[in-house]
């Protein structure tokens, strides 16, 4: 800490003699570059496949898409545990699970600890963070804060703003939108530069779309993955899950089908949880949801569907209800950035877009997240620096990486203790990224709801390893070239054993290098 102080202020001192005399043009430029804005973007269980700088297969995203355009588009974006707090806490820390404590969401997150709004706040940075925050206990190292509680709802939302309690009217994703422009404008010390963590509670379950969007998608038909009717043969995990869209997507709470003559059935505790979320609307937003949702309930009724007919019309719906809530996303990321420009902070503002991890879009027949399979294991990430690199990066990144990155682009001196590594060098299209020849990921939440067992394990740019522990002793390897699905897994298969055998060594070496000695198996 010594050390970064010292660094801050002979950082100010070049600056302020640097505008008086000419020939310290240098020290001011560092001043200039200490001094970049950081706006991180994130929203909660976004996909890639529904980006379309990612995918262009079901909807165009041309907001988000500006920051790739603009700036750098990460191919190979992991999380460490995929997870909302967990993820959040390995942003927050730059470091694993185990190391900052929250493994997962019934955690409190220990706010005394080393974060990198902290760094930056200690350093002259007005710091916020607006929305879902879901870490459990009071924020830190923020000079405002306006987050939701929990989860947080769709609709009429409840904050807690600097402390106190207050319910909005309207919609999440518009509020939390609106709170953060205001706060760029008229709340912060103009004086200081920013880092705004503007953080949605869209497009998480149960995916309620913003009434202006229910139109949206109506008529659209998307393609099954070719995994949809996935029979998880030599994947005992992956059969032990509770996040099918045939046998656990609810049919009142996740697909809205709260009819009014109340004849449609579903889990009794999920039922109730629906009809609770409708009963929290206004009358003007209940008015704008019958006139969409009681179309969809009639149709629902007379189909009579069952069987597989069942499970592709649960898989319609829920993309569309989705991709609607993914519409106001964009809007909004629009709206931010459309002020960054009016204001002339583009120039000097980082931006980055992502999402706490991703999210099953059908694959393997699924929704939710949580296992270190590909779609949830990844997650996007978008960065625009001002006058940085313009394109796609194909290094293995991961969201520990965040902390340091950020903290580097403010000029602050990254803690030796952080185990990430800075994407700046990537941003200025410098350099690639050293000693980062493999990820490790590790998820704790056992049993919990959709019933994902506890597993770690490692991914180089090839070949995936991973352990499913706790109470089950299974290995699963994928060669990902060869299968990009990860339907076969080829643990125990003749002719892998070394490689096999380098994966596992590979892999606890990782765990020591994170301080997770403890979890080595053989
Ligand atoms: C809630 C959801 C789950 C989801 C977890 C974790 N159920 O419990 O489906 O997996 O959050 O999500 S719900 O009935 O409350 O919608 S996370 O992204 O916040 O970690
Ligand atoms: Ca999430």
């Amino acid at each position: 800490m010594a050390q970064i102080k010292e660094k801050m202020l002979k950082t100010i001192s070049c600056s302020l003699v640097g505008a008086a005399v000419l020939p310290f043009a240098g020290c001011q430029k560092k001043a200039e570059e200490a001094r970049m804005n950081i706006l991180f973007i994130m929203c909660d269980d976004h996909s890639y496949q529904t980006i379309s700088a990612y995918d262009t297969r079901f909807i165009s995203t041309p907001n988000i898409d500006r920051i790739a355009n603009d700036g750098v588009r990460f191919a190979n974006s992991f999380v460490a545990n995929s997870l909302s707090g967990p993820s959040r806490a390995c942003m927050l820390t730059g470091k694993h699970s185990h190391t900052n404590g929250f493994t997962d969401n019934t955690r409190q997150f220990d706010g005394t600890q080393q974060t990198f709004p902290k760094l930056l706040q200690a350093n002259g940075y007005e710091t916020a963070v607006i929305g879902k925050w879901h870490l459990a206990t009071t924020p830190t190292g923020f000079d405002h804060w306006d987050i939701l509680i929990g989860q947080g709802y769709y609709y009429n939302p409840v904050f807690i703003s600097n402390g106190k309690e207050l319910q909005r009217q309207g919609y999440a994703t518009n509020i939390t939108t609106d709170l953060a422009i205001e706060w760029l404008d008229s709340i912060r010390n103009q004086e200081k530069p920013f880092c705004l963590l503007l953080h949605h509670k869209a497009p998480h379950r149960t995916w309620m779309p913003d009434t202006c969007d229910f139109d949206l998608f109506s008529d659209s038909t998307f393609p099954l993955p070719a995994n949809f009717y996935d029979n998880y043969e030599g994947r005992q995990a992956a059969a032990a899950q509770e996040m099918s869209i045939a046998r656990d997507m609810d049919l009142v709470y996740d697909l809205k089908l709260a009819d009014k003559e109340n004849e449609i059935h579903s889990s009794k505790e999920l039922e109730a949880m629906g009809r609770e979320l409708y009963a929290r609307m206004d009358s003007a937003q209940k008015a704008a949801w019958d006139a969409h949702y009681d179309k969809v309930i009639a149709d629902f009724k007379a189909r009579g569907l069952t069987g597989d007919a069942l499970t592709e019309w649960k898989y319609q719906q829920y993309m569309r209800d989705y991709l609607r809530v993914i519409t106001s996303i964009d809007r909004n990321v629009g709206r931010v950035l459309d002020y960054l420009e009016e204001k002339g902070l583009d120039k000097n503002t980082l931006v980055v877009y992502t999402s706490d991890q991703g999210f099953y879009m059908g694959e393997h027949g699924w929704f939710d997240k949580r296992f270190m399979y590909e779609e949830s294991f990844r997650t996007p990430l978008l960065m625009r620096l001002p006058g940085g690199a313009k394109g796609i990066n194909s290094e293995l990144v991961q969201n520990i990486d965040y902390a340091p990155t950020f903290l580097e682009a403010a000029g602050i001196e990254i803690p030796a203790d952080i185990q990430g590594e800075s994407l700046l060098p990537l941003l200025k299209g410098e350099a690639e990224l050293e000693g980062r020849d493999a990820l490790y990921y590790h998820y704790f939440e056992y049993p919990a709801e959709h019933m994902v067992k506890r597993h770690h394990g490692i991914r180089t740019d090839r070949y995936k390893l991973i352990h499913f522990y706790n109470d089950i002793d299974v290995w699963e390897l994928y060669d990902l070239q060869n299968d990009p699905n990860e339907m076969n897994n080829i643990y125990g298969q003749e002719g892998t054993e070394q490689l096999t055998q380098e994966l596992k060594q590979q892999l606890a070496e990782l765990q020591k290098r994170y301080g997770e000695e403890e979890y080595i198996t053989e």
